[in-house]
């Protein structure tokens, strides 16, 4: 019998962690594994004590790191300064405790914003240090690289085995769907339901020409789960679909139109920012280690979310605080 694992799972209760359960339930637990998913009510990890007692209470020998302040291109905008102190704050403290408590295996989670704006195509693992990122959300994306300055000087001092995946655009059950705060797809997901509900037209802020790589959270779990379990590299891992996957605002907008099944007029409000224009990360590295593994098609991953929100319409987050 296999040594017991415990994993800890922080930021258990968003989007990619709720995601993680639902695929850990659904087939992948293995017997020697217990698995706890964490929410800011059982600690707050911005909190050193608070974050050492959860550490304590569950001696985790394994943690996938979630837990972050996160939102969309509008939050970013407003709170800079948050998103930088909380998230290095939050980060500092989940890997001290895992050094601690000697933790043999962490996997925690960047994010393609992160990597520098004036680049070249495609973006790799190599590049996040290379250059400022992009201005909307400079807080957010220089708190996620310190992960990775965290994660060496841990290796190098201890030979921690401290890792990251850096994903892309997430969206899935269980995102927020709040309109103002949340990321593109849960905030067009929400305006299609409205939209239709009350009648009215559904408006894509921005152009809608700056381009994304989606990628289903179900999705994105399987990989994080094979990443705790096989991937022995300190260095992050791009958890991407390819590039030809990548798809205009625009095209994303009408997808959920499509599975919302919305047919009134459609508009533009290009008063609002567009954001990074694109920032297209090769998967290269992923599909050598995987090159099998097959992603939901993104029309169908987009469907499942709608028929999530649609059915879970009065529980499912819409509103964020600061
Ligand atoms: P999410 O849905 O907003 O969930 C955030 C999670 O973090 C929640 O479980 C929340 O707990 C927890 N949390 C926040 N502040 C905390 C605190 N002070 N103490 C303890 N827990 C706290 O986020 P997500 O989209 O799942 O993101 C998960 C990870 O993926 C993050 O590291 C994020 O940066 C990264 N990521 C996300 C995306 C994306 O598009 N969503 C893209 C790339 C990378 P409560 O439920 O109690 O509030
Ligand atoms: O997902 P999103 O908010 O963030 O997408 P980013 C922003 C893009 O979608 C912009 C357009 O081009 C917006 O103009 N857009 C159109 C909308 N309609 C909407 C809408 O209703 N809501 C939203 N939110 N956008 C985030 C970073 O960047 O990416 C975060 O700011 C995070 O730090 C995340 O890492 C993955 O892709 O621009």
């Amino acid at each position: 019998m296999a040594d017991k694992q415990v994993i800890l799972v922080t930021g258990g209760t968003g989007l990619v962690g709720k995601a993680i359960e639902y695929v850990v339930e659904n087939g992948e637990k293995r017997p020697n594994e217990e698995w706890i998913f964490a929410s800011s009510k059982d600690a707050d990890l911005c909190d050193a004590d608070s974050t050492r007692s959860l550490f304590e209470k569950y001696k985790p020998t394994h943690v996938i790191h979630l837990a972050a302040m996160v939102g969309g291109l509008y939050r970013n905008l407003k709170y800079n300064l948050d998103f930088f102190r909380k998230n290095m704050m939050i980060n500092d403290n989940v890997l001290a405790a895992s050094h601690e408590f000697g933790v043999k295996k962490v996997v925690s989670c960047l994010s393609t914003c992160i990597f520098p704006d004036k680049t070249t195509y495609p973006i790799d693992e190599t590049m996040i240090h290379n250059g400022a990122p992009h201005d909307s959300n400079f807080g957010y994306s220089y708190a996620k690289r310190m992960i990775d300055v965290l994660n060496r000087g841990y290796n190098q001092s201890h030979g921690a085995k401290f890792t990251a995946v850096i994903p892309t655009n997430v969206y899935g059950p269980h995102d927020n769907f709040d309109l103002e705060d949340g990321h593109v797809l849960p905030g067009l997901i929400n305006k299609a339901y409205c939209a239709k509900r009350d009648g009215k037209e559904f408006v894509i802020w921005g152009t809608g020409l700056p381009r994304r790589q989606f990628i289903y959270s179900r999705d994105l779990a399987r990989l994080m789960i094979w990443v705790l379990r096989n991937y022995e590299e300190i260095e992050p891992i791009i958890l991407s679909v390819s590039e030809e996957d990548e798809v205009s605002i625009k095209e994303a907008a009408m997808t959920v139109i499509e599975a919302a099944d919305f047919k009134g007029k459609v508009t533009f409000d290009t008063s609002k920012s567009d954001g990074q224009f694109k920032k297209t990360a090769s998967n290269e590295k992923l599909r050598k280690y995987l090159p099998d593994f097959k992603f939901t098609p993104f029309k169908e991953a987009v469907k499942e979310t709608v028929e999530w929100f649609e059915k879970n319409y009065e529980t499912a987050r819409k509103e964020s605080a600061k």
